[in-house]
């Protein structure tokens, strides 16, 4: 099998750099020739040799997008669509689901065989290259700096070691995260107790990924955590917002969670509101959202300081808390997928940041942009069951993502973030709170009042500063 530095230096060799989607292409096609195809179609002038390079890579996207009247479809997340959970019966259904959408996702790229098969005839898998796709039920770091992991598919369970010296490979394996599907090419161990790794595979967005593109004007602006309520909430850069929006040409305003503060959500946050009473919190929400214009389209969903169960998915905030909200706003869940002209925005608060930050090496709250690049590699919203992140075991896994949107929307971490991975616009929209005491201890530095605006025919993001 070809490593990536290979792959590269023969580039190097013909005086081209590489993308690395375009190495992992090559990697996962396991074919050397591949390399002078590419290079003798590239033009001269090229600096660096992309997926567009690659011949017969047409660029695709997924299905066709039927255009609804007015322009907003809930896909997926509609109010009143999270359902209720009853126990372990649905934890088996879930985990199955996941795997089920998740390995097809892999399937797709390459040719695995059952791990019950390799474990029941080690000897005749023995010394032969063959690949499986499991979900990660166990993950660490050996004594020797090695990484092992027990992955799981619905005939057995193995363990899979990711040896330190083979640099690319281990690179991955040190971001693996619990309860993510993965490929896995490799070797069995002449016992067959243990799976040596020389690969692994997430099902990540396809490299000949085209977003769609909206075929008529509108712009939709990306905010999120509101946190009405609190004393640290920015009233006057909300207004300077309310009053830009007036003028703007905006259609729809798309809100991922923490609407308000909430009440009770951490030890003495009472010290720290300025409304006490979590209806008080939403009139005065829905106040804020009626000064809006009211040809804006406002989609709104819940976050972790909302009044709904933390378990995501998050059932949309009910109608007790909402009777001010104005007509043209739509409550949704958390989280959901949207339609503008057919541009799909899959709206997340993002409270798996926090865990993601905490198990992947090198990330940052600061770079909120690399964590929703790490969640469509996995295609997953919020990979480890059981962490911070409480999630809500149904009989499908809407944490997974699929289809693919255009537009990743999250929040939670308040710190603005963009990103564009393999096509699709990642934004993280920030906050309109100051830094909180909490987050002055944790050295977590918000950047708030910001608000995205996307061009949904060219899908531009701009940033505008209200701060
Ligand atoms: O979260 C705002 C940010 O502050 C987010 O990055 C998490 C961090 N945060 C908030 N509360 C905690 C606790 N208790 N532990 C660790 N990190 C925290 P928000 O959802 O707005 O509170
Ligand atoms: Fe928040
Ligand atoms: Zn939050």
């Amino acid at each position: 099998m070809l490593a990536n530095a290979e792959i590269v230096r023969r580039f190097l060799e013909l005086k081209h750099q590489v993308h690395p989607d375009v190495v992992s292409y090559i990697r996962e096609q396991d074919d050397p020739a591949l390399i002078d195809q590419i290079a003798a179609g590239v033009p001269e002038d090229t600096l660096v040799v992309s997926a567009e390079h690659i011949p017969g890579l047409k660029k695709v996207r997924d299905g066709t997008r039927f255009l609804v009247d007015p322009e907003l479809e809930v896909i997926m997340g509609s109010a009143g669509t999270t359902g209720s959970v009853s126990g372990h019966e649905d934890a088996v259904h879930y985990f199955r689901n996941r795997y089920n959408c998740l390995s097809s996702m892999i399937r797709s790229r390459m040719t695995t065989m059952p791990i019950e098969a390799l474990v029941k005839s080690p000897h005749r898998y023995r010394d032969e290259e063959c690949s499986i796709i499991g979900m990660v039920a166990d993950v660490r770091t050996t004594a020797k700096g090695h990484r092992l992991i027990e992955v799981e598919d619905p005939t057995g369970t193995i363990r899979v070691l990711f040896n330190k010296g083979r640099d690319e490979s281990f690179a991955e394996a040190e971001r693996i995260l619990p309860d993510e599907v993965l490929g896995v090419k490799g070797k069995l161990s002449s016992d067959g107790g243990l799976f040596f790794a020389e690969h692994l595979f997430r099902p990540d967005v396809p490299i000949n990924n085209a977003p769609f593109k909206s075929d008529r004007p509108g712009k939709a602006v990306l905010i999120s955590d509101v946190h009405v309520g609190s004393d640290t909430f920015l009233d006057e850069a909300w207004h300077r917002f309310a009053d830009w929006l007036q003028d703007s040409d905006a259609a729809y305003l798309l809100i991922a969670g923490d609407l308000v503060d909430g009440i009770g959500i951490y030890p003495g946050q009472d010290q720290e509101l300025t409304i006490k009473n979590i209806y008080e919190q939403y009139d005065v929400f829905a106040e804020m959202l009626r000064d809006l214009p009211s040809r804006i389209q406002i989609v709104a969903a819940p976050g972790n300081h909302d009044v709904v169960r933390m378990a995501e998915p998050q059932p949309a905030i009910p109608p007790e808390f909402t009777a001010k909200f104005p007509e043209n706003c739509t409550l949704v869940e958390n989280p959901c997928l949207l339609n503008l002209q057919g541009v799909r925005v899959l709206m997340y608060h993002g409270r798996s940041i926090d865990d993601m930050i905490g198990l992947i090496p090198g990330a940052s709250y600061e770079r909120p942009g690399e964590i929703m690049d790490e969640m469509l590699k996995r295609r997953l919203l919020a990979a480890p069951y059981g962490m911070r992140t409480p999630i809500a075991a149904m009989k499908t896994d809407r944490l997974v993502i699929d289809p693919l949107p255009e537009i990743l929307l999250t929040g939670h971490v308040h710190i603005c973030g963009i990103t564009r991975y393999r096509g699709v616009l990642g934004v993280n929209a920030g906050t309109w709170q100051a830094q909180t005491a909490f987050q002055k201890q944790m050295n977590i530095h918000p950047t708030p009042a910001r608000a995205f605006v996307v061009d949904l025919q060219t899908l531009q993001p701009e940033v505008i500063d209200f701060s």
